[in-house]
């Protein structure tokens, strides 16, 4: 049975005009290398508890969302797939939400719990107060200046009809100029390159700042995330004395070093400005002296690389082989594509930072069976991308994993997907700003903490929808798709104090 909404009634949980406040119990396990008097050394696991207190603000901000590459193929779906939904006409009605089907806020349930023998499922939204995405005012900037009903039709995304009904709307929409360095992207898009901002990296900074808070005060937005959905760019070499600390970093951005790539320019904008930043891309866009200021700063990111498609199927795929003892031994992933993020992928050192995150995906879960693979093996894994114009933004995307089964046996699966590729990542960029801003709403404290604070500012919660998660330094790095997801329903089912989903199902037993 499905319910369209819950309030927990326990001790434990409290909801008052301002916010929900729950004390939850945390089962954690702490584990040991001890030398045993005659045993030798020996790990030994002690379960542990420990008390937490969540705090949820439950005002909903008015919220404005800034993309960065607010003119290309995702910016523009996302744009007018919103549109379509909260400003539907006859013909838009057919299409509402259509390309949300994949977002977990959106679309998705958890299961509540169960009542006279039948399982209780109610929207995933429903656990904590969210921005409703109607409600959400958009803009952002573009090297390009083409307004968002031409980049609409240029992309050839959406619906012909759905997109005569939205010019109106979308055709006053014009990106502000963004910060261009042919340096980063592909020679091949220097021709879109007519909407930029001048001056120094430093200043280039200021003109994002100046730009976030015109757009935050003409909209009246409470809140503003700013999301990078703009063109993969090449890895910024890390380099001793110019962006490996916090302070060599500011000052090679005072020296205008030619290193800082635009992207890490905008978030730089936005860490300085205390707005939330999600890296959409693969590039190295939080080289470690930024992340170093957004920790000091306590201003969050998150990243990298949409998990839409392939690396999605990947992270359940690969999870469930070797959860079952299955070994996968070669894993290709071969994708054509004809957009033009698949144009600009075309050059080898955009190229280079897709395979990065596109190639790292399996690594947690093959380090997880120790009996299939020795330490330090790894399956045979290639990534290979084509440009090919004729399918435009309809990517293709073939997979062959090879794995060792019982007695020597080999198992050959192979996978062959057809999807527009901006349909699969726009309601990814909703579910990550709708995911952020709960996220700086959430404040936790352990029993041995005094105060309360938020979330570290290195956004670990954001790692299901991406395809190599950022995560604080020191923490692991979860690339399972299942587990991602059970890291982020359980953390928002314990703000309402209710236990991480275990499926243990004792009741029944
Ligand atoms: P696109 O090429 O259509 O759009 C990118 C836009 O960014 C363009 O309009 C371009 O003019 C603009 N741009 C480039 N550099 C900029 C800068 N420095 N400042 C402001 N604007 C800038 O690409 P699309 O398909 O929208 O994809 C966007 C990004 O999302 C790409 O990096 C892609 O790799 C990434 N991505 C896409 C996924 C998908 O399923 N569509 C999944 C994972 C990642
Ligand atoms: C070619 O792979 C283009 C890319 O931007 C992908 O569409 C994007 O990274 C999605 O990747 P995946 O592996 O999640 O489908």
């Amino acid at each position: 049975m499905f319910i369209e909404s819950f309030k927990v009634e326990s001790p434990n949980v409290k909801y008052t005009d301002n916010e929900i406040h729950s004390v939850y119990s945390y089962e954690t396990t702490e584990l040991v290398h001890e030398n045993r008097k005659g045993a030798g050394y020996q790990w030994i696991v002690k379960p542990k508890t420990v008390q937490y207190e969540f705090k949820t603000d439950i005002h909903v901000p008015k919220l404005g969302v800034m993309l960065v590459g607010w003119g290309g193929n995702n910016g523009s779906t996302l744009t007018g797939g919103v549109i379509a939904n909260r400003d539907y006409t006859s013909v838009m009605i057919e299409f509402m939400f259509f390309g949300l089907k994949y977002t977990s806020d959106m679309a998705s349930s958890i299961r509540v719990g169960s009542f006279n023998g039948e399982e209780i499922y109610a929207p995933f939204k429903s656990l904590l107060p969210m921005v409703n995405p109607d409600d959400i005012v958009f803009g952002g900037w573009d090297i390009s200046n083409m307004n968002l009903a031409d980049a609409m039709a240029r992309a050839k995304v959406l619906d012909i009809d759905l997109q005569k009904q939205l010019r109106p709307y979308m055709e006053h929409m014009v990106p502000l100029p963004g910060i261009y360095d042919p340096d980063f992207i592909a020679a091949n898009q220097d021709s879109r390159a007519n909407n930029i901002i001048k001056g120094t990296k430093k200043e280039q900074v200021e003109q994002v700042i100046k730009d976030i808070r015109e757009f935050k005060a003409k909209n009246k937005v409470d809140k503003v995330v700013v999301l990078w959905t703009g063109n993969t760019e090449r890895y910024s070499n890390v380099v001793a004395g110019l962006n490996d600390t916090m302070d060599n970093f500011l000052a090679a951005l005072e020296r205008n070093e030619s290193e800082i790539s635009p992207s890490t320019l905008y978030a730089l904008a936005c860490v300085l400005e205390n707005v939330p930043f999600i890296n959409g891309s693969p590039q190295n866009t939080f080289v470690p002296g930024l992340i170093d200021l957004a920790i000091k700063r306590n201003s969050l990111i998150g990243g990298d690389d949409f998990k839409s498609g392939q690396t999605k199927m990947k992270s359940v795929l690969v999870d469930f082989l070797v959860g079952a003892g299955i070994k996968p031994t070669s894993i290709v992933s071969y994708n054509h594509l004809g957009n033009n993020d698949g144009m600009n992928l075309s050059a080898p050192q955009t190229f280079r930072s897709k395979e990065i995150s596109k190639s790292n995906v399996v690594d947690d879960m093959v380090a997880s069976n120790g009996i299939l693979y020795e330490p330090g093996e790894h399956p045979d894994h290639v990534v290979v991308i084509k440009y090919v114009p004729y399918v435009g933004d309809s990517k293709r995307a073939m997979d062959e994993y090879t794995s060792e089964i019982f007695m020597g046996g080999k198992n050959t699966i192979v996978m062959h997907n057809t999807c527009e590729d901006s349909l699969l990542a726009a309601p990814i960029i909703l579910d990550l700003v709708l995911l952020a801003e709960l996220s700086t709403r959430i404040q936790l404290k352990a029993e041995d903490e005094e105060k309360f604070h938020s979330f570290h500012p290195v956004a670990a919660i954001l790692s299901y929808l991406t395809k190599a998660p950022l995560v604080a330094p020191g923490t692991p790095v979860v690339n399972a798709l299942s587990k991602q997801r059970a890291m982020l329903e359980n953390i928002l089912r314990a703000c309402v104090g209710l236990a991480p989903e275990n499926n243990m199902i004792l009741e029944y037993k």
